[in-house]
């Protein structure tokens, strides 16, 4: 069953998102993947976000890009974790996604990660990380993920 829904506005968000999919891979988190769009498929957005609880999600991660109402709108509707990724826009190189996801009213939070690829990762990682507050096994994983990526990182430049 899936732990964490990853949901995103276009097909074309997938670039992005599929690192978020990556990340929840080599952690061991069980995950979905939809389309769900603000703007397009309101209904869609409208059933995911009320029935998100009920089927045993733990967290959203959210990907949008532009005009980026995704992640505000599914967390207005659940109160799941909802993380919000700022999918980078060919316009405004992501700008606009960021100060879309970012600017919530007080009161519907959306935790907002750094535009694109770096973004998707992270919003895995924080998914992770609050999972695994309540699964022992899971830090394990999460601490052994960490220990690699810094035994991979080199002491000298050349
Ligand atoms: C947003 O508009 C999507 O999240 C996507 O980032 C952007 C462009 O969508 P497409 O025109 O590529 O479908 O809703």
């Amino acid at each position: 069953m899936a732990l964490v829904g990853i949901i995103m506005g276009s097909r074309s968000d997938w670039d992005t998102m599929r690192h978020a999919a990556e990340t929840l891979d080599a952690l061991g988190i069980a995950h979905e993947t939809r389309v769900v769009s603000a703007h397009r498929t309101p209904q869609r957005l409208y059933d995911y976000a009320t029935s998100a609880r009920s089927r045993g999600l733990k967290a959203i991660i959210a990907g949008a890009g532009g005009a980026a109402h995704l992640p505000g709108m599914a967390a207005s509707m659940t109160d799941l974790p909802v993380l919000g990724v700022p999918v980078e826009s060919a316009a405004l190189k992501g700008m606009d996604s960021l100060l879309s996801i970012v600017q919530m009213p007080a009161g519907i939070p959306v935790g907002t990660l750094a535009i694109g690829k770096p973004g998707a990762i992270n919003a895995a990682l924080l998914a992770a990380a609050m999972l695994a507050t309540a699964d022992e096994a899971l830090a394990g994983r999460l601490a052994d993920w960490r220990k690699r990526q810094t035994d991979a990182v080199p002491d000298q430049p050349e």
